[in-house]
């Protein structure tokens, strides 16, 4: 049986395809992710030009450490790609990310891109989006109230399910980068993502959601059977 961070590896290594001399790449946060910023430091220890805006404090720290030129996304502006994992890809590519809790900077990195390339093994795709819980964050002013507009939108978009707010590993509130709390939707299913992305988007106090509909131009997933490549 083949390990699953083999497969990560896999997955992020057929990426590196993607990247060409001169790019402004996006750097995505997580396990998958992290493999990749691993072999695109190589790459540009062996002479590959390229310019990367990371998603998250910790993929910042990571390329730093590995010597990969890194910039802010207001410095480069636009990107021309941008590689990052995802919780759950499913049909059309959308995708549940968010897991890591830096889902906020991931999006902004990924609408700013020309090209969205989601790496994941291939577990990750799904027919149905929602079993992995959906991250919703928010400010902290009203937490509650939010919370319970947001039960509101979930069952209007014609889901059921359960909001829990999000500790860290000493059961504290979880805190993402920019100083929010994040709840997860424990929904099981979504039957329609982009209503569901809508109706959460509409509730005050809400800063972004972990639904990415309309973002991923093309999946890399590495399975037992080798890679697979799916395009929007
Ligand atoms: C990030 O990393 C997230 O949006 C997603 O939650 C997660 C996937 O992590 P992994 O690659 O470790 O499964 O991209």
């Amino acid at each position: 049986m083949v390990h699953a961070e083999d497969l990560k590896r896999r997955a992020a290594a057929a990426a590196l395809e993607y990247v060409t001399d001169g790019m402004r790449v996006g750097l995505g946060t997580g396990s998958t992710a992290r493999h990749f910023v691993e072999l695109l430091a190589e790459k540009v220890y062996a002479g590959l030009k390229v310019i990367c805006v990371p998603t998250s404090e910790q993929t910042l720290a990571q390329a730093v450490e590995l010597g990969v030129p890194i910039a802010t996304l207001d410095e480069v502006g636009e990107l021309d790609l941008c590689v990052d994992g995802a919780d759950e890809v499913g049909p059309g590519l959308a995708l549940v990310k968010g897991g890591g809790g830096a889902l906020l900077r991931e999006k902004i990195v990924a609408r700013a891109a020309k090209e969205m390339v989601v790496i994941a093994d291939s577990t990750k795709k799904v027919g149905v989006l929602g079993r992995f819980p959906l991250p919703i964050e928010i400010v902290d002013f009203g937490a509650v109230s939010i919370a319970r507009s947001l039960e509101e939108a979930i069952r209007s978009a014609g889901c059921v399910g359960e909001l829990r707010p999000r500790r860290d590993r000493d059961g504290h509130p979880f805190i993402t980068d920019h100083g929010h709390v994040l709840l997860d939707a424990h929904l099981g299913r979504i039957p329609d993502p982009a209503a569901l992305a809508s109706a959460i988007s509409e509730v005050p106090g809400v800063v972004e959601h972990g639904l990415f509909i309309g973002l991923a131009s093309r999946a890399v997933l590495a399975g037992a059977e080798g890679i697979v490549v799916l395009d929007r």
